[in-house]
C-alpha cells in the first residue's frame, strides 16, 4: 500500500515524513523536487506480544510506503497547479494525506501570506477537482474521434456517459469520491485513478501554543469536511519529531505534559486503515511471526493469496484461532482442547486479528 503527502511548501510534509520514517533528512536541502520515499512497518502490539511467546527468528511487520512529494507551486498549468511529473506519481497512490499548515513563524511565510486552514484544504480539493476534470475533457476528445472513426462502438459509448457523468459533477465542484461506482464502471475508476476519488487524510500540522484547543479545531474542520472518505487527524510536527527521537520513559513524559497520545504513524495508520477498509491477521511459528493487511471482507483464500499465490491455488483449509482467544488461554494446545482452534473453508470471511494457518496442497 502506498501513501502520499502532499501539501503546500513549508506546510511540515517533510518533517512528518521524518517523522513517522525515522530517516533523516537535511530540511535546509536545496533539493526539493525529488520526493522522498520511505517503507514503514506498521506497528501492532499484538504482534509484539505474539513475537514475546513464539520467540522466532523474525518478526515481519506488515509495511506501508509512504512517499513524500515535493510541495506544489501555486503555478498553473492546463488543467490546475499540479504538473505531469506529479499526476502520474499522485495517481498510482492509494490514498492521500495532506498536509495543512497550522503554524506561524515568520521567518518560514506561507506561500499564501497567513495561516488558513479551511482555505488550503478547500484549494487542494479544488485542485484535484480541476485536474480530474481536465482528464475528463481530454478523454472525452479521444473518444469522439473513436466514435467517428467507428472503432470498438460500444465500449466507446459506455465510457462516454461515464465520463459525462464524472464531468457533471466535477463541473459542481462535487469529488468523484462522493459518487458510487457499480461493478461496470468500478473499471474506470480503476484504470484512471482519479484524484478527487482517493480516499484523503486531512492531517493538520498545529503549532506549540494549539496543543490545549486542539480538540475544539478537530471538530470544527471535522464538522466542515469530514466523510467517509475524509478523515482528519491532527499532528504537531516540530514538537512530535523531536518527542520521536527520545528514549521511551522521557518521551511518554514530554508527551504527558503536552497532552499527546500516540505518535503520528499510529494516528495515521489507523485512520488510513479506516477509510481504506483495512484489517490485520497473523501468522505464526518458529521461523517467523509475522502481520499482514487485508481488506475487510476478504475470505480465507484470498487471504491465504495474499501470503502466496500458490496458497490461494493450492488452498484446502485455514486453521484460524482468534487472536484474543489465544492470549487468554496461552497456547494453541489449549485453544484445541476448548475448541477455539477451528478448520475453516475458503469461503470463511477472516476477522481482524485472527492467527491463521494455511493447509494447502
Ligand atoms: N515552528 C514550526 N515550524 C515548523 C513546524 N513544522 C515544520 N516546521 C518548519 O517549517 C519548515 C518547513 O518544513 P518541512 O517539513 O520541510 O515542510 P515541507 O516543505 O512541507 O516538506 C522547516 O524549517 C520546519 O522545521 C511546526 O509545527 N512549527
Ligand atoms: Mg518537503
Amino acid at each position: 500500500m502506498q501513501i502520499g503527502i502532499i501539501g503546500y511548501p513549508y506546510s511540515g510534509k517533510t518533517t512528518l515524513f521524518q517523522t513517522i520514517s525515522q530517516i533523516h533528512i537535511d530540511l535546509s536541502s536545496t533539493n526539493k523536487k525529488d520526493a522522498n520515499q520511505a517503507i514503514v512497518k506498521v506497528p501492532d502490539e499484538r504482534l509484539d506480544k505474539l513475537t514475546d511467546i513464539f520467540n522466532p527468528k523474525k518478526k515481519v511487520n506488515a509495511t506501508i510506503d509512504f512517499v513524500d512529494f515535493a510541495g506544489f507551486q501555486n503555478v498553473e498549468h492546463k488543467g490546475g497547479i499540479f504538473n505531469t511529473q506529479f499526476l502520474t506519481k499522485a495517481k498510482t497512490m492509494d490514498a492521500i494525506v495532506h498536509v495543512v499548515r497550522g503554524f506561524q513563524d515568520d521567518s518560514i511565510p506561507h506561500i499564501l501570506e497567513n495561516i488558513n486552514l479551511e482555505r488550503d484544504i478547500q484549494n487542494l480539493e479544488d485542485e484535484f477537482i480541476l485536474a480530474d476534470l481536465a482528464f475528463v475533457e481530454t478523454r472525452l476528445e479521444k473518444l469522439s474521434k473513436d466514435l467517428m472513426k467507428q472503432k470498438s462502438k460500444d465500449e466507446a459509448e459506455k465510457e462516454i456517459a461515464e465520463m459525462n457523468r464524472w464531468k457533471d459533477n466535477l463541473e459542481n465542484n462535487t469529488p468523484l469520491r462522493n459518487l458510487t461506482f457499480d461493478e461496470n464502471n468500478l473499471k474506470f475508476l480503476k484504470n484512471y485513478q482519479p484524484l478527487s476519488a482517493k480516499p484523503l487524510l486531512i492531517a493538520l500540522n498545529l503549532a506549540e501554543q494549539d496543543v490545549k484547543n486542539k480538540e475544539e479545531i478537530l471538530k470544527n474542520i471535522s464538522a466542515k469536511f469530514k466523510t467517509d472518505a475524509i478523515d482528519i487527524v491532527l499532528f504537531f510536527a516540530k514538537i512530535e519529531l523531536e518527542l520521536s527521537q527520545l528514549e521511551a520513559e522521557e518521551k511518554e513524559l514530554f508527551m504527558q505534559d503536552y497532552g499527546l497520545e500516540g505518535s503520528p504513524l499510529g494516528r495515521l495508520i489507523q485512520s488510513a486503515y479506516n477509510l481504506l477498509g483495512l484489517q490485520s491477521f497473523f501468522t505464526v511459528g518458529e521461523d517467523e511471526t509475522r502481520s499482514w493487511t487485508i481488506k475487510k471482507g476478504m475470505t480465507a483464500q484470498e487471504s491465504a493469496g495474499v501470503i502466496h499465490t500458490d496458497f490461494y491455488n493450492k488452498f484446502i483449509r485455514a486453521e484460524v484461532v482468534s487472536y484474543e482467544d489465544f492470549i487468554r488461554e496461552g497456547s494453541m494446545a489449549k485453544c484445541k482442547e476448548k475448541g477455539l482452534f477451528r478448520l475453516e473453508g475458503k469461503e470463511y470471511i477472516v476477522h481482524d486479528g485472527d492467527i491463521l494457518n494455511i493447509r494447502h496442497s
